[in-house]
């Protein structure tokens, strides 16, 4: 019984979360134009090689917050790691982060689930307009060139700026244009977006978003785990 109540607690503050990245989406929508230079998906796609050069790079961060060597990073590494990036968070907010990430459920984030937990720490931390309030910043010059571009890609594929992918929107743009993945017909761009669309809502946030996008640049463990 106990362990149910841990559990409806633990979606509560997924879904919490979820929504207020979704919002962090609507305003970067609104207050960041770079976005609105992406005009197709072939632009996007010429970006990739830098991209997934970008995330290989976080794999040093990654190794050097392993202590123990195993792959993946435990709760009180995690802690470690926010406490060198001068997070303070309670210890409710980093279980709550730990959760959130864990998406495969093998008790421990692996590199894949370590690169969107830095890059949702780094869009929450992020104020919401450039004149606003004082950023935390997390190693600004690494995380910053990685994760706007990305940032950048999901707002570009979000039409009318409401912080989700809808179904209809994605298959059009990437329909609209020869889709260099795979050069083949309505079904693989619908494979595309179900690989994002966890729930089956038709609705996919920038979470989700994030950890489909790590295999279409062809990060090598992101491979992996797509197809596990
Ligand atoms: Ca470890
Ligand atoms: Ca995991």
């Amino acid at each position: 019984m106990f362990c149910c109540c841990v559990n409806s607690e633990n979606k509560k503050k997924f879904a919490e979360l979820d929504a207020k990245l979704a919002q962090k989406m609507v305003e970067s929508w609104r207050n960041y134009p770079g976005h609105r230079r992406l005009k197709s998906m072939d632009s996007i796609i010429m970006s990739f090689p830098k991209l997934r050069e970008g995330l290989r790079n976080i794999r040093s961060v990654f190794e050097s917050y392993d202590n123990d060597r195993n792959g993946t990073i435990d709760m009180k590494e995690l802690k470690k790691c926010l406490e060198e990036l001068t997070l303070s968070l309670s210890e409710e907010e980093v279980k709550g982060l730990y959760g959130w990430c864990d998406v495969d459920g093998s008790k421990g984030i692996q590199l894949n689930e370590f690169i969107v937990l830095l890059c949702l720490i780094y869009l929450l931390a992020k104020p919401s307009s450039e004149s606003n309030a004082e950023s935390r910043e997390i190693r600004p010059k690494l995380v910053e060139s990685i994760f706007d571009p990305i940032v950048e890609v999901f707002l570009f594929l979000d039409k009318d700026g409401k912080g989700k992918l809808n179904k209809a929107d994605v298959i059009k743009t990437l329909n609209s244009e020869d889709y260099p993945l795979e050069r083949s017909p309505s079904h693989v761009t619908n494979m595309r977006f179900e690989e994002m669309d966890w729930g089956r809502k038709g609705k996919v946030g920038f979470r989700e978003f994030l950890f489909a996008f790590m295999s279409w640049v062809g990060l090598d463990d992101a491979d992996d785990y797509m197809s596990s």
